[in-house]
């Protein structure tokens, strides 16, 4: 789908001067890859399941296998979707900036399937599983999972190190950031000229946090999403649209940047 963006002169002028670009993303900027969003009303995983009793180190306590399965039945929706051109266009849009960082709330690796690099993810990652009583870092073996059906329980695979469970490595309720990306993020928050945030509803905390750092520091916040969010008043330009639309045809419009889908 195309899309004929009248961009403000403010905006298009952001851009072209940026001497480092921060691009947050979440949900739903995968979204149109078929990976579903957490709260969207009938599509959100959270419309059909219960986030404390899925995503919180106590539910996978209490039932391991239903959590494991879950997350089963999502690796195997994230392996068999494919980068749209939302991811797309980020990578676009680092060949025309000085600088730019990608921070992802998102468990997938679709940014880096697009092709960007050093992608800070701040919730983790869903095919770097670990032991949940040692830390052991554990690997799939190679090839294309069964996908599980929605709701079917797995037992978790058990550590070669102390035969405890592998858990997923995601960032569950009430556990802290990694350190290191967390580091980076805010820095890159702290530090860019122009934030572009992506598909977010910008209700989980820390990450919610790095808008408003960067609008502190004096960065100009551009927002990309079809639905009104907490950040709606912090924004300096709120594109309204799917990001598998609107970042192709805006980075196509400032940098007459074509790509196929801007046709
Ligand atoms: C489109 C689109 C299209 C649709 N194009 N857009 C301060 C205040 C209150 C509470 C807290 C606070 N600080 C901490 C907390 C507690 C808690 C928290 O934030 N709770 C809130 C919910 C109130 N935070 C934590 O517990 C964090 N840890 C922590 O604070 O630790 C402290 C600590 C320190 C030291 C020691 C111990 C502890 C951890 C948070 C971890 C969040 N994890 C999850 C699950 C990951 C695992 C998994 O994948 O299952 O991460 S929650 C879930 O939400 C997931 C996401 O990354 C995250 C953000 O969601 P996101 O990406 O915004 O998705 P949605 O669905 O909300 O929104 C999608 C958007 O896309 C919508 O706006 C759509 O309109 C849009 N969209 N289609 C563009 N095509
Ligand atoms: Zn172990």
């Amino acid at each position: 789908m195309s899309l004929d963006l009248i961009l403000p002169d403010s905006l298009v002028k952001a851009f072209k001067t940026a001497r480092h670009v921060t691009v947050f993303t979440g949900a739903g900027v995968s979204a149109e890859s078929g990976v579903p969003t957490f709260r969207d009303a009938h599509t959100g995983l959270w419309a059909r399941f219960e986030p404390t009793a899925l995503a919180t180190s106590e539910a996978f306590e209490a039932d391991p296998a239903l959590v494991w399965g879950w997350y089963e039945w999502r690796r195997s929706r994230v392996m068999r979707a494919a980068p749209n051109p939302a991811h797309e266009a980020i990578v676009r849009l680092a060949r025309h900036v000085p600088a730019i960082s990608v921070v992802t709330q998102n468990v997938d690796d679709l940014h880096e399937r697009a092709g960007s690099r050093s992608v800070a993810h701040l919730h983790g990652r869903l095919m770097q599983p670990r032991c949940f009583a040692c830390g052991t870092p554990w690997r799939y073996p190679d090839g294309m999972p069964n996908e599980p059906e929605d709701g079917r329980r797995v037992t978790p695979p058990e550590c070669p190190e102390c035969a405890g469970p592998i858990r997923p490595g995601v960032v569950w309720f009430g556990e802290p950031l990694p350190a290191d990306e967390w580091q980076r993020a805010l820095g890159a928050a702290a530090g860019c000229d122009l934030f572009i945030t992506v598909g977010t509803s910008a209700m989980v905390y820390p990450a919610a946090e790095l808008p408003r750092i960067a609008a502190g520091q004096g960065a100009r916040v551009l927002q990309i999403n079809p639905q009104a969010t907490a950040l709606d008043s912090l924004a300096d330009w709120n594109l309204v649209g799917a990001a598998g639309v609107v970042l192709p045809a805006l980075i196509g419009a400032v940098f007459d940047d074509a790509s196929p889908t801007t046709g």
